[in-house]
């Protein structure tokens, strides 16, 4: 497909003979377990409770009326839904269609959503009628006023009425003109992208993943082999539903392949995921730490019965050994093990029955025998075992270029095929991996990743900045926070207030506003130019929790 960089051949032909891939739609595989399960629960959300055959049916409907609008294979669509079964629904049949569905998080706001329609030439849009102060209806209505594909907006709930627009609950009860057998007919390529992730993004705007039906279906397969699911367990979904951790990772895809249910949260707040876990008997939980620091910090644990929990997942972000610790107290049945993922791909998790010094200590070690992972230094050698260096990683389900980005993927790949993350590990004598950091320039915020440079660009736009540079800076609960430094232009400089005003008015995401700000006469350079953002990362070390110039009266 144009815009995809495919997976040479002889390496294709190497994971279908060795049956990673099974050169199927995604779709095929999880009607093939809809009809297995049938009768058990699947979704658990808002009260509601949907059995696989009722999702099965659910999303043959939702199909059928959406291929009589006029989407079909490899059709686009925005998908910026917040945890509900109709992200589900929507989600597994536009996989039914051979659509691709691009997965945003319900934080974005109109700059993101606005660039991700034109980019990849989004037929329609699916959001609540309402994200926070965002309201989707009016930004569909100019979305589609702006963009010439864009036909269609689809919101959860009913029809709020509207031209173009139209519920996703009332395309489950609408008769389709289009009988069962159009979707037969439909033909959908295995190496095509199934889904569009969103990358962490380290250069402006968050690039665009291609996961194909082939490598995400095995994404999924693979992980849960090690995370003991079994048909009667749940898992709770607190994170946002689309991203690569709780949608495939294994998420509900590699639960629903099992036979076991999804438990969707609304929020990840205490008073809210916690509650759940103990009404539904959830068994395994797939958090970032920041959670479960905020469920320890609210003294939740004491307050609800958490015992059915049996693994939580952690990832997006280091876990701290003392706090795996005190999660298996709060948690007095489970085991935590730790992810080391990303949306491009690869998967490295700690094993349950590994020794305990292994699942404190390491990220784990990556899931198939095929994942080639390398560390290597700035000249691309691979350094000495037990030594630092950079990862880059290749194999069955890694992608192989983002898309429609060639100057990126220069950059982002070696001339064979390995996707340099930025992370920075280590090998632990066990072949395990230990995360000691990155050069990519971004913030971790609570596992929500933010390109410096993206923001940097767009506070560069303020009439009284000279020059900016945002760096992370530490937070007991979400890790990271992001500091602005700015040198003013004259004699005046900008409030946070002010920059932040100007971000919120160019429609960026509220999670990727600085939290803090710095005036400095002038920015510390390299003897290259090259701002250093390592020192100014340990002056905003030095000042996280004192009060700023503004603030200290
Ligand atoms: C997950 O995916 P992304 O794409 O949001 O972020 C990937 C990046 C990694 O390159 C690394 O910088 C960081 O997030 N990261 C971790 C980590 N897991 C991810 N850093 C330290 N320790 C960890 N355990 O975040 C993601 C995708 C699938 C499963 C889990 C996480």
């Amino acid at each position: 497909m144009d815009g995809v960089v495919p997976f040479p051949a002889p390496e294709a032909a190497r994971y279908r003979r060795l049956g990673y891939w099974e050169d199927r739609p995604l779709w095929d595989a999880f009607q093939e377990c809809f009809t297995s399960f049938w009768a058990s629960p699947a979704v658990l959300s808002q009260g509601e409770v949907w059995t696989f055959a009722e999702l099965a049916a659910g999303t043959e409907r939702l199909a059928l009326n959406l291929l009589d609008l006029g989407l079909g294979p490899r059709a686009r669509v925005v998908v910026q839904l917040p945890n509900c079964v109709e992200f589900v629904l929507l989600y597994f049949a536009l996989q039914r269609l051979g659509a691709i569905p691009l997965l945003a998080l319900p934080g974005h706001r109109e700059y993101e959503i606005g660039h991700y329609v034109r980019f990849i030439e989004a037929a329609a849009y699916a959001a609540p009628p309402r994200l926070g102060e965002l309201d989707c209806l009016a930004l569909g209505a100019k979305l589609r006023a702006d963009s010439p594909d864009l036909r269609l907006v689809l919101v959860q709930g009913a029809s709020p009425g509207g031209d173009g627009v139209v519920g996703i609950r009332e395309l489950l009860d609408r008769a389709p003109h289009s009988a069962p057998a159009a979707l037969r007919h439909l033909e959908v390529d295995p190496s095509d992208p199934c889904v569009f992730q969103l990358s962490g993004g380290t250069t402006g705007i968050p690039k665009v993943i291609p996961r194909t039906h082939n490598d995400y279906l095995y994404n999924s397969r693979l992980i849960a082999g090690v995370n003991d699911i079994r048909a009667s367990d749940r898992l709770l979904v607190a994170a946002p539903i689309g991203h690569n951790f709780p949608l495939a990772s294994p998420g509900i895809q590699g639960f629903f392949l099992n036979g076991a249910a999804a438990v969707l949260a609304p929020s990840a707040r205490t008073e809210v995921a916690l509650p759940l876990i103990e009404r539904h008997g959830v068994t395994h939980l797939e958090v970032v730490p920041a959670m479960i620091l905020a469920w320890l910090a609210d003294g939740g644990p004491s307050r609800f019965r958490l015992d059915s929990v049996r693994v939580v997942n952690s990832g997006g972000q280091k876990f701290q050994p003392e706090t795996k610790r005190r999660t298996e107290v709060a948690f007095p049945n489970a085991k935590v093990q730790e992810v080391f993922g990303m949306a491009e791909g690869l998967l490295m998790i700690t094993r349950l029955d590994d020794p305990e010094e292994v699942r404190w200590e390491t990220a784990g070690r990556p899931i198939c025998p095929d994942d080639e992972v390398l560390l290597v230094d700035e000249d691309g050698r691979e350094v000495p075992d037990g030594e630092i260096g950079e990862l880059i990683c290749r194999g069955p389900y890694t992608l192989r270029g983002y898309y429609r980005a060639p100057e990126t993927n220069r950059r982002s790949f070696t001339p064979d095929g390995f996707y340099c993350s930025g992370d920075l590990l280590r090998r632990h004598s066990s072949r395990n991996y230990v995360v000691e950091g990155r050069k990519k320039d971004l913030i971790n915020r609570g596992g929500e990743k933010i390109s410096a440079e993206e923001v940097e660009d767009m506070l560069l736009g303020h009439p009284e900045v000279a020059n900016v540079a945002c760096v992370p800076m530490p937070d007991p609960i979400l890790g990271e926070r992001m500091c602005a430094f700015v040198q003013p232009l004259g004699p005046k400089a900008p409030s946070l207030e002010e920059l932040t005003s100007l971000l919120r008015d160019r429609g960026l995401a509220r999670f990727k506003h600085p939290e803090r700000m710095e005036v400095v006469a002038e920015l510390p350079l390299s003897p290259f130019g090259k701002v250093q953002k390592s020192v100014l990362a340990r002056r905003a070390a030095e000042l996280a929790g004192q009060p700023t110039e503004a603030t200290k009266g």
